[in-house]
């Protein structure tokens, strides 16, 4: 079926959720799954805090500086288009990425002390579109319990809460909502089949959005 223009590509696959939900081990465990299975693929992460952009950012959070809500909006936002340009060229090679958090952590996140819903998905626009969302679902309470917040700015039950309700808001009906209250490993089991399928579709010549 494809017309021999589309080459074969890697997939964006995107994990979303509240803190403590799972993310960063989930992650770990997807990529080992697919380097197994011999497919190309990174492991990612927003915001990227190696960067200029993202080292104020990491400022921010750990509370060694303020910022105006639209502003540090405005720099997570930054910090995901800087590295547009690699991760359309990766894509492109044929490398899968596994990205913990994206566009919608930067809308739920702000919209969550209350900008405007529709201002802060603004300078999303443009961003590459993930093939595949998956939202590690998990009430706010349990994910508290959790061996407790590192004490980042954001890492307060309350305010949890509120990110919560806005994820709920952005979800879409193509996003693979996992049930993140199962112990790892059958949260991993359920995580590996979805990629797997997302990264198979891709390889066929999905064309890059
Ligand atoms: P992490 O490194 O995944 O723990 O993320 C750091 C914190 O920053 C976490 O509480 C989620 C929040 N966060 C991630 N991306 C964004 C974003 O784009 N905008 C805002 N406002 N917060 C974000
Ligand atoms: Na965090
Ligand atoms: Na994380």
């Amino acid at each position: 079926e494809s017309n021999g223009e589309i080459k074969a590509r890697g997939a964006l696959i995107v994990l979303e959720g509240l803190d403590r939900s799972g993310k960063t081990s989930q992650s770990a465990r997807l990529l080992s799954y697919l380097n197994s299975l011999g497919y190309p693929v990174e492991s990612w992460r927003f915001p990227d805090r190696d960067t200029a952009v993202g080292k104020m950012i990491s400022s921010y959070l750990t509370n060694q500086s303020q910022l105006d809500d639209h502003t540090i909006h405005l720099l997570f936002s930054a910090n995901r288009w800087e590295k547009r340009s690699l991760m359309e060229a990766k894509l492109k090679s044929g490398i899968s990425l596994i990205v913990d958090r994206y566009s919608y952590s930067g809308v739920a996140f702000s919209s969550a002390k209350g900008l405007d819903i529709e201002w802060c998905k603004a300078p999303e626009v443009g961003l590459l579109a993930p093939d595949l969302v998956m939202y590690l679902n998990i009430p706010p309470e349990k994910a508290a319990e959790r061996g407790g917040y590192g004490g980042e700015r954001y890492e307060q039950l309350e305010f949890q809460k509120n990110v919560a309700k806005y994820y709920e808001m952005l979800t879409d009906p193509s996003w693979k909502i996992i049930n993140a209250c199962l112990p790892l490993e059958d949260v991993e089991k359920q995580m590996k089949e979805i990629v797997l399928d997302c990264v198979v579709s891709c390889k066929k010549g999905k064309p890059l959005s």
